[in-house]
């Protein structure tokens, strides 16, 4: 068949996408694939038989968008991202392809149940927390937005860790997630790049031009895995492109040749590591050397099949960008801005200040967080050994900058040593901030406070140099995931209402505004919430052994442990609670249920120890038959995607309460909203804007403001007062510390205690009393359940804003200059 009859054939005849199509494909997969027969077919066969299934068709239909796009010559976004937090793929491709139903009714006929083998699926946890779920929704947004967008990261062998609590603490395990293969995946054998580390750079001169070579360099080959992604109710395939290192072939052959097998073994085995493992620190920089070898091996494997593709198209390199924008997700993969110049300086040879301006034309960089322990900073010592040439790129951009500062600032030394890309006071480091800022022509913030914090703050001194590079970006979340999908029985009742469109237009929800007036729907909408807890309360049992009542109030608060987070502040109500019921002072109060979930970077002493004191707290007050089950704590063990797909639509109060100006956004605070919890929190990140959206009366907010938080750091704050002043705090605190918790090591908090007492950076003690008594007004109001469920559903109705396809046009509009190019 010649290759057009071909093209014709799949054009005309793609795989069908009916239950009975799919039922044969499936029985195909399960025979041929999976090599098993029916009769002797385990749950898993059936798993991966639907799941070849679907990737006959995923694949189809990614061929088509390629070529659409690139018979339309658009220009594409490439986003750059070290993580993608995906989770599970067969429920959400199904529902996005639209092949649901079918699917399910095919399976059932053959005897298997759908959403029973999907539990067996493991998630892709390819990150560690907001910053790689953002980049997950991102990528379901362009798909279903028809954008030519591409995700590029790493495939790692191990993604974020399993958590088990034993003994009230928490224990990592591997995340072995490819132990069954991955179905998903389509390895590109013949998609393999080169990435160098060390050596040296030789200059000569060439015609009167400088030249360098990088020479006698260790190599590594980076080889391309394909994950397509479906947009919702669209034929659109994206592709998320992940890399694997292997060992070069030439490589092991000079080790061979020098007669050293095991070191040869060994060297293999040793570049292979660089896609080994998820590092899972959140919110802390760890000046590996690994990790800048991970950075730098996904960009440079990332930026040379984009080059390479620029050129198949047969683009003039200056075209670059007509062609391409890069989306720089935080400064994971900032390296990318010297290794662009890198490659139009010293491959296509452009001078200087062309490349300067392709590559500033080319990139944008989104910050995602404030706290200084996070920015990326490189011994200069360890940039110039592992990539000799960047560091001198890095140099010459530092060199053009800084004259480009003196200029604006005359005479001022001050504003040049802390805007230089290289920070001469901590033993000399490359800030990587200071490269992807000056590198990229639009850097955005994650919510209108965090960016404001930044033009006013980390920034300032960019932000005065160039105002007009800054824009504000508030984040999203993706309705297919967080709603369409976790929560069913609410779609039903909405799409009954309003019809289906809001799952591609979510300010639709806003119709329902009218129905929180009415009885009944509050009786729909309040079953729904009911049925959701009592999901929830069946895994809780099953994952901890907890009995939880589905009628108790759910109070949650699930995202990863860290101490601006405060989840101590959580637990230190959960406390003055528990004393008020034991006193009697709790009133005719509701129950409630305070559910914990999260996972605390393997090396956060401070953060372990939070876990094990809400588990040490948790024993003590489940099992107090003077509670009486008005209150039990749990905390619910490795929060993921798949968990939390099942807690959020069950809660009834969203906890978002870290310290003001801490958290650049959150998500967590949307998906909770979205799916009708009441959110107890501080004005800080997005916070501060689903109060605008949803109305301050139907939200709990308190504490100090980021100003005010400012200020009293700036007064030199003493936490001991707060603790003189409020009976309450001074008692809970004198229990944890005096072992109350643990009377079998009573010491156990001892120290945790004293720093609260004597520093409390993050201002727990400040906003108790506030905290305490926004709790009083959640109590009240929940007693008084149809104005409660009024509430929840103006929450829902109201949350529109915050669909990631609004965070998408925006970044399309304001930052790539993209446009949809949709097929039909
Ligand atoms: C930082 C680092 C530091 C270097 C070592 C590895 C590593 C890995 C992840 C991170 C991420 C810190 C930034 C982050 O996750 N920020 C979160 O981004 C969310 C999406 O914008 C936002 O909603 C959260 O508020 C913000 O904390």
């Amino acid at each position: 068949m010649a290759i057009a009859d071909i093209l014709h054939e799949l054009e005309h005849h793609p795989r069908p996408c009916d239950k009975e199509g799919l039922k044969k494909s499936i029985r195909d997969a399960l025979i041929h694939q999976a090599g098993k027969d029916p009769l002797e077919a385990t749950p898993r066969d059936w798993l991966e038989a639907v799941s070849y299934a679907i990737r006959e068709r995923l694949i189809e239909r990614r061929m088509f968008t390629q070529r659409l796009f690139n018979r339309e010559h658009v220009k594409r976004v490439y986003y750059l991202s070290m993580e993608y937090l995906i989770g599970r793929m067969l429920i959400n491709s199904l529902l996005n392809l639209g092949f649901y139903e079918a699917c399910r009714e095919a399976l059932s006929e053959m005897g298997v149940d759908l959403l029973g083998i999907a539990e067996l699926e493991p998630d892709a946890a390819l990150g560690n927390g907001g910053l790689g779920r953002l980049a997950a929704c991102i990528l379901d947004s362009m798909a279903s937005q028809c954008m030519p967008g591409y995700g590029y990261g790493i495939r790692y062998e191990y993604g974020m860790f399993q958590q088990q609590i034993e003994n009230g603490q928490q224990i990592e395990h591997p995340d072995n997630w490819l132990r069954y293969g991955n179905n998903w995946e389509f390895p590109r054998p013949e998609k393999i790049y080169r990435v160098r580390f060390y050596g040296r750079v030789v200059t000569h001169r060439d015609n009167g031009n400088l030249r360098h070579h990088w020479q006698d360099c260790e190599e590594v080959i980076a080889m391309a895995y394909d994950h397509p992604t479906p947009g919702y109710g669209n034929k659109n395939v994206n592709n998320l492109r992940l890399w694997a290192a292997k060992s070069t072939r030439d490589f092991d052959l000079n080790y061979f040749n020098e007669g050293d097998y095991i070191g040869a073994i060994q060297k293999k085995a040793e570049s292979e590591t660089i896609s080994m493992v998820l590092y899972p620190n959140d919110a802390t920089a760890i000046g590996r050397e690994l990790r800048l070898k991970q950075e730098y091996f996904f960009v440079s494997a990332s930026i040379q099949d984009v080059l390479d593709h620029h050129e198949e198209m047969g683009y003039r390199i200056t075209e670059l960008p007509d062609k391409v924008a890069l989306q720089l997700n935080d400064t994971h993969p900032a390296i990318a801005v010297a290794e662009l110049m890198r490659l139009l300086l010293d491959k296509y040879q452009l001078p200087w200040m062309s490349a300067w301006e392709i590559t500033k034309a080319v990139f944008g960089y989104t910050n995602h967080t404030l706290l200084p322990e996070a920015l990326e900073t490189w011994p200069v010592e360890v940039m110039e050994r592992v990539l000799p040439r960047h560091m001198q790129i890095i140099y010459d951009i530092n060199f053009h900058f800084l004259n480009e500062v003196r200029h604006t600032f005359p005479g001022d030394t001050e504003v040049i040593k802390r805007l230089s890309i290289i920070d001469e006071e901590h033993g000399r480091q490359v800030r990587m901030a200071h490269l992807a800022v000056v590198g990229s022509h639009k850097i955005n913030g994650v919510a209108a406070l965090h960016t404001k914090l930044l033009e006013s703050t980390l920034f300032h001194d960019f932000y005065r140099l160039w105002p007009e590079r800054f824009v504000s970006i508030t984040n999203g979340i993706t309705p297919r995931l967080w709603l369409h999908q976790a929560n069913p029985a609410l779609c039903a009742l909405i799409s009954e209402h309003i019809g289906r469109d809001w799952v591609m237009d979510l300010s639709q929800l806003r119709a329902l505004e009218s129905f929180a007036d009415d009885p009944k729907c509050r009786e729909e909408f309040r079953a729904v919430k009911e049925a959701n807890k009592r999901r929830l309360a069946d895994l809780v049992l099953e994952r901890t052994g907890i009995r939880i009542d589905p009628n108790a109030m759910f109070d949650v608060q699930v995202k990863r442990i860290h101490e601006y987070k405060r989840q101590l502040l959580n637990i230190l109500h959960v406390i003055a609670f528990y004393n008020r019921i034991r006193r009697g002072e709790a009133g005719d109060q509701t129950k409630r249920v305070v559910l914990f979930g999260g996972k605390a970077a393997p090396s956060y002493v401070r953060a372990k120890q939070v876990i094990r004191l809400i588990n040490d707290v948790a024993d003590l007050i489940n099992h107090d038959p003077m509670v009486n089950d008005r209150l039990k704590v749990v905390f619910f063990p490795n929060y993921d995607v798949s968990a939390a797909t099942v807690i959020i639509p069950a809660a009834d109060l969203s906890e978002q309460i870290s310290t003001a100006g801490m958290e650049a956004s959150g998500t967590g605070n949307m998906k909770l909203a979205l799916n009708g919890a009441l959110t107890i929190g501080t004005l800080d990140g997005a916070n501060v804007e689903i109060r605008d959206a949803v109305g301050e009366e139907n939200m709990f907010i308190f504490g100090l403001t980021a100003e005010e938080v400012a200020e009293t750091r700036a007064r030199g704050y003493r936490p001991r007062e707060c603790y003189q002043e409020n009976a309450e705090l001074k008692e809970v605190l004198n229990m944890i510390g005096s072992g109350f918790f643990t009377p079998d090591d009573p010491a156990r908090y001892g120290d945790l205690v004293d720093d609260l007492l004597n520093n409390d950076a993050f201002l727990v003690l400040a906003d108790f009393a506030a905290y305490v008594q926004a709790q009083e007004q959640v109590d009240a109001l929940y007693t008084d359940r149809e104005d409660w469920t009024r509430r929840a559903m103006l929450n829902t109705a109201r949350m529109g804003y915050f669909s990631i396809d609004r965070t998408v046009q925006q970044y399309a509009e304001e930052v790539w200059g993209v446009v949809p190019e949709c097929w039909i």
